[in-house]
């Protein structure tokens, strides 16, 4: 029986430090194991240091983050990552600090991380904004129908607004995680386009998101001032084969095909921390 995630930061946060937007901090952590290192540890160090890791990463071990998701990391880029939320910027810290404390910590080599805040994006429509595209598209606004579609919309919103500024992980067993800019390119800047302009491409971003509606679940996070990159794009899906659809469908967008700079991609599949020593090979 899984025990449920833990509903407040176990660390109190310092007041300047708190979140004043409603969002949460949020970071991507990559590692692989380093064999020779591994090699030589003593019998006994890896075995306790197989049971910090898995202290470390459990997601509801008391200082736990409130939200701390494992992953098999396909490839050579990393053997396994984090994905860490929480109010608190230190909480989730202390969680890349405390994989490299334990006993295991010489054997572990970070690869790489992504620090970015969740948030409600500029272009998310306000249930004016999406009754008025009803009206543009030909509706009545006098109708019931328009009525229930802005209402359940309205209704609607609460629950996704919650979901981007404190998510919960979706239940699916795939994901990849990229980073990724809008251009600023001279005639090709999405900085200098009217908001109308960015509007009406982000509208027709999100319909073609809206197709892998029950397939994909994205988490798009804030980098711009905090990180390298822009945005942090967390793409979860039922099935590995809906990450290559959906963002092969949204290449054609054109805020992807005119406006986007992709980073690396990590791809990975949701596992505990039992799971990945055992794939690693490490509980041999
Ligand atoms: O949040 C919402 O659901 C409202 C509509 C929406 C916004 C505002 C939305 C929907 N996205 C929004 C914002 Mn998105 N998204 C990406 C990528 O690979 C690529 O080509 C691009 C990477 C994917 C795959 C994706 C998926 N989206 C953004 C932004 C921020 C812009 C800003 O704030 O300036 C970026 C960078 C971005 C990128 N998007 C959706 C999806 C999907 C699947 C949806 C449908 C809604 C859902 O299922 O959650």
């Amino acid at each position: 029986m899984p025990r449920p995630a833990p509903t407040s930061s176990a660390a109190s946060i310092p007041p300047s430090l708190a979140p004043v937007g409603g969002g949460w901090h949020c970071s991507h952590l990559y590692y692989s194991f380093d064999r020779g290192a591994l090699a030589r540890l003593s019998a006994e160090d890896r075995a306790a240091g197989s049971r910090d890791l898995i202290a470390a990463l459990d997601p509801v071990g008391a200082a736990a983050p409130l939200r701390l998701q494992t992953t098999i990391v396909s490839g050579q880029k990393a053997d396994f990552g984090a994905m860490a939320l929480d109010p608190n910027p230190l909480q989730i810290d202390r969680v890349h600090q405390r994989i490299m404390a334990g006993r295991l910590g010489p054997a572990i080599v970070p690869r790489w991380s992504f620090v970015s805040m969740t948030e409600i994006s500029e272009y998310v429509q306000t249930p004016e904004q999406f009754g008025e595209r009803l009206v543009a598209e030909g509706m009545d606004a006098a109708s019931a129908e328009y009525q229930a579609r802005v209402k359940a919309y309205s209704d609607r919103l609460i629950d996704m607004n919650r979901q981007r500024l404190t998510p919960d992980f979706p239940p699916y067993p795939a994901l990849c995680f990229y980073p990724m800019n809008k251009k600023r390119k001279v005639n090709e800047n999405w900085f200098t386009l009217p908001k109308e302009e960015r509007n009406r491409l982000m509208i027709e971003h999100a319909r073609s998101g809206i197709a892998f509606a029950g397939k994909v679940s994205q988490l798009i996070t804030v980098g711009v001032g905090l990180e390298d990159w822009e945005w942090g794009v967390t793409l979860w899906a039922a099935n590995p084969e809906y990450l290559k659809d959906i963002v092969y469908r949204m290449r054609f967008d054109e805020a992807s095909a005119r406006y986007a700079e992709f980073g690396p991609f990590y791809t990975g599949y949701v596992a505990t921390a039992e799971e990945i020593l055992k794939h690693c090979f490490l509980d041999e």
